[in-house]
């Protein structure tokens, strides 16, 4: 086990925290007043983020949407990229962060919400050095045609950092198979592809790897109950961002140790695992705090949380010679 001091100070590499599940909530009852957004419970910052109060991950994303409804302006797209990148940069160690961006619960048209993000970035990366890219991710909650017609966008609007396409929202409601259209599409695009499976069956990560020809998963504990999938994944390094904190509240709620015990599970398997918060904020967490968590909970000493670092630096999308820099 390593002290907070210490887990705060491991360099980190983020690949999975959502943009809209990373605003403060001192910034997100601004913004929803700002905008005229009611969230539940006429809540203040004290409570707005209640994360007992989510009884589902429906629940969680009903909250989350309204996040993202309360952007409706450029700015407030820059200014909540800018506070989540220089949280992440100046207090938890951050060095490089692939962001998923979800535009489609804002107002703004794509091409505004996009250069809101970059306006974000820039200015997180002039003043804190933290590097970033974005992954635009898919409502799997919403037809499979508006899956195709965001990633065309996706493609339409290309600029330098927008790297890859994620699969997003609540799975049971949007098995990944019948989205190989969209991701065959953003491949002869040139992005690179990720997709979350946390709850699915273990056979939905072979539906990720080879329908979807992904080059991750994000979460995908599931995969250590089934031999023949978890050889095949150590075999080809397929990276898995799980995020103990998050999945422990959100979805193994009860058990208390449920990712955690599956984390123990994948490592000891020899999975290339990543570690990361999902959505800190929202689930009372921060990149730190998940690093510690995980430490605290399986025994992982300095040696192992760098290695979810370093296996981060191998999993993610930045060209071979910008990662020699990070390593
Ligand atoms: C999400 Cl499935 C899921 N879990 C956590 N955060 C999310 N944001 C969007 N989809
Ligand atoms: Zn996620």
């Amino acid at each position: 086990t390593v002290s907070r001091a210490l887990a705060q100070a491991i360099p980190k590499v983020s690949l999975h925290c959502h943009l809209l599940g990373s605003v403060p909530a001192a910034t997100t009852v601004e913004l929803a007043r700002r905008a005229g957004v009611r969230i539940p419970g006429d809540p203040d910052a004290e409570s707005v983020y209640d994360s007992a109060a989510y009884a589902d991950l429906g629940q969680f994303l009903s909250v989350y949407d309204l996040v993202g409804a309360s952007l409706i302006s450029r700015d407030d797209v820059r200014r909540v990229t800018y506070e989540s990148l220089t949280c992440f940069g100046s207090d938890h160690s951050v060095w490089y962060r692939e962001i998923f961006v979800t535009p489609q619960p804002s107002p703004l048209p794509y091409p505004q919400f996009l250069s809101g993000v970059l306006d974000g970035m820039r200015d997180a990366r002039s003043d804190t050095g933290i590097e970033s890219r974005i992954v635009m991710a898919i409502n799997r909650e919403h037809s499979v045609a508006e899956a195709v017609e965001f990633v065309q966008q996706v493609i339409d609007h290309r600029v330098d950092e927008v790297i890859g396409i994620g699969l997003d929202y609540e799975e049971v409601n949007g098995p990944p198979a019948p989205f190989a259209p969209a991701y065959a599409l953003a491949r002869r695009g040139g992005l690179h592809r990720t997709a979350h499976s946390e709850s699915g069956p273990p056979s939905a990560i072979e539906v990720i790897l080879d329908e979807l020809r992904c080059s991750r998963i994000d979460h995908g504990y599931h995969v250590v109950t089934d031999e023949r999938i978890t050889r095949r994944c150590v075999q080809e390094r397929i990276p898995f961002t799980a995020t103990p904190v998050s999945s422990d509240i959100g979805r193994y709620s009860g058990s208390g140790d449920g990712s955690h015990r599956r984390i123990r599970e994948m490592v000891d398997a020899g999975l290339q695992v990543c570690i990361d918060s999902d959505d800190p904020p929202m689930f009372g967490t921060d990149p730190t705090n998940d690093f510690h968590a995980v430490g605290n909970a399986l025994g992982y000493g300095l040696d192992t949380l760098t290695t979810f670092t370093r296996n981060a630096i191998d999993a993610c999308w930045l060209d071979e010679s910008d990662k020699q820099s990070l390593r």
